[in-house]
């Protein structure tokens, strides 16, 4: 049977999804290989100057806005950031955060736990990467002048950028999750409105070469799922 070019539902139109779909041997095997993908991904903090086209930022970013979220109102905006000014500026400001974090904010117990992954209040790739995108979470909107709350914001943006990190692997880049805190020195910087908050910064690039990673091994099935059959 034809599916119908569209429905009504609730006084909206519905339009025909249809999802790809392979034998179950197929199935196994791109479930697999996308895990196994996926698992070659690592954050890395040492970045190269090599330039990234405007039109692969612009493409990351609409990949991140495809993730579904709180009654599709996409609470985010992505500002993709190449002016080096203004990357200089906002590392001298991440810098200053930083230094009071890990001097005076993180427990000891916190600074332990760091201690594998060799962070420290130096921020170089911000400056370094061709693009920082820096993902501000949409708090609120304004009808007319009346603020309309948000629904899942930080579920919502959290999926997204989980997608944009996918994305910027897919694209043979790397990045890695920067979260200065507080971070309302970006609002400031970048001029942004006051329903905006940011969530992530994100520096988008090619590795220096060579670049190491700490050697971390992830949690094993057993460790992350629990099955009722
Ligand atoms: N906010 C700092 C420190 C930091 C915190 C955690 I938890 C990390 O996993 C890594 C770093 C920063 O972004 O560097």
């Amino acid at each position: 049977m034809k599916a119908k070019d569209s429905i009504i539902i609730n006084e909206y139109k519905h339009v025909p999804y249809i999802q790809e779909a392979f034998t179950p041997e197929e199935t196994i095997a791109k479930s697999e290989a996308f895990y196994q993908w996926l698992d070659s991904r690592r954050s890395v903090r040492d970045f190269s100057s090599q330039e990234v086209p405007k039109e692969v930022i612009d493409a990351l970013i609409k990949t991140a806005s495809t993730a579904p979220s709180g009654a599709h109102k996409q609470p985010w905006t992505f500002c993709a950031i190449s002016n080096p000014d203004l990357k200089k500026e906002i590392r001298i400001a991440a810098e200053q955060e930083e230094e009071e974090t890990y001097t005076n904010r993180m427990s000891e117990r916190w600074k332990k736990d760091l201690a594998p992954l060799a962070t420290d209040s130096h921020k170089p790739f911000i400056e370094d990467a061709p693009w920082i995108i820096i993902a501000f979470k949409r708090v609120y909107e304004y009808e007319d002048t009346i603020k309309h709350n948000n629904y899942y914001v930080n579920e919502s943006i959290g999926i997204a950028c989980g997608m944009l990190i996918s994305a910027i692997h897919n694209a043979g880049l790397v990045t890695l999750t920067h979260t200065p805190s507080p971070m309302n020195f970006l609002t400031k910087i970048l001029n942004r409105p006051s329903n905006e908050r940011a969530f992530l910064l994100l520096p988008v690039g090619h590795p220096k070469q060579p670049t190491y990673v700490p050697d971390l091994h992830r949690k094993s099935l057993d460790e992350i799922a629990v099955y009722y059959e």
